[in-house]
């Protein structure tokens, strides 16, 4: 366990992740951003968890951003680069990972707290959210993967006057834009997450691994070719214990019970 990230298995199967820098509103520094990436790793690696959920501690922020007070102590635009760097890497990470990823976004999700969880595959926003790309107020842009994954992810126009404008937005905004899946109140938050994770638990991780390979590889490739590849995995999935298992269990009126095979 780090500092910075306290990571805990609930029922075996749904890895929480929690940055914990409550009184920095759980900003992001290098060295936080690197537990988080080790702490991921953990559980991407653990065959036993099959959904990673991401929240911050206390109950105002989900992540208010990069480190405001080590992004002015960098000289140069080498470490600039450097931060970039290592922030595209893990976010990339957390977005191709074969396991789903849930935001709960408990509080202020600023800067690189919104870019995070642009990152992540499904976002529960409590309704004290608090959404923003202010970085043109400091001076900077949204350069942690930001301006690629908002102009993806929502409406150009509406990207554009959020990235334009730095201006605040709330969790019924997020939603209505499609940033984020729905507004839940913030005591249930995490056990909606929760919820919500072990429903996706209990189905195959093999098909949800196949099945985040054909969006994820498919979105960036012309239709013919995208269903060419979504093809090649389905007939891969027809293939497993998991199907004739899901199957079987339908037709047994029983509830299936997937390992992944
Ligand atoms: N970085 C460092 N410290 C922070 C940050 C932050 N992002 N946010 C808050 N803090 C600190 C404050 O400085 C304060 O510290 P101290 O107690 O020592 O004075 C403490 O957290 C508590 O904050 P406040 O007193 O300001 O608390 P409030 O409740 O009054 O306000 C806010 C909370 C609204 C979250 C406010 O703190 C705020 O506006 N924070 C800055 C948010 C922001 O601008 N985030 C974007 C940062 S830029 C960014 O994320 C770019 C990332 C990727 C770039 C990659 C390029 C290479």
């Amino acid at each position: 366990m780090s500092e910075n990230i306290i990571l805990s298995e609930v029922n075996g199967h749904v890895g929480l992740l929690t940055i914990n820098r409550p009184k920095v509103h759980n900003a992001l520094s290098t060295p936080v951003l690197l537990e988080l990436e080790q702490a991921f790793i953990t559980l991407d690696n653990d065959p036993r968890v099959r959904v990673i959920v991401f929240t911050g501690a206390g109950d105002k922020a989900f992540v208010a951003g990069g480190d405001l007070s080590e992004m002015v102590s960098r000289d140069g635009i080498t470490h600039y680069q450097e931060f970039a760097e290592d922030i595209h890497r893990v976010f990339r990470r957390f977005e191709t990972s074969d396991k789903p990823t849930i935001a709960a976004v408990n509080g202020y999700a600023l800067g690189g707290g919104t870019e995070l969880l642009l990152s992540l595959d499904i976002r529960l926003v409590a309704d004290n959210a608090d959404l923003a790309l202010p970085e043109i107020g400091l001076g900077v842009f949204p350069g942690a993967g930001g301006t690629q994954r908002m102009i993806r992810q929502v409406p150009s126009c509406v990207a554009k006057e959020l990235m334009f404008s730095g201006r605040r937005f709330k969790a019924e905004e997020a939603v209505r834009i499609g940033l984020a899946n729905r507004v839940v109140p913030q005591a249930e938050l995490l056990g909606e997450a929760m919820i919500l994770a072990a429903q996706i638990a209990e189905k195959s991780p093999l098909v949800l691994k196949l099945m985040k390979r054909a969006l994820r590889d498919g979105v960036n490739m012309p239709m013919e070719a995208a269903l060419a590849h979504e093809q090649a995995l389905i007939g891969l999935v027809f293939d497993t214990q998991d199907a004739h298992e899901g199957i079987s269990a339908f037709l047994e009126k029983r509830k299936a019970n997937f390992t992944g095979r």
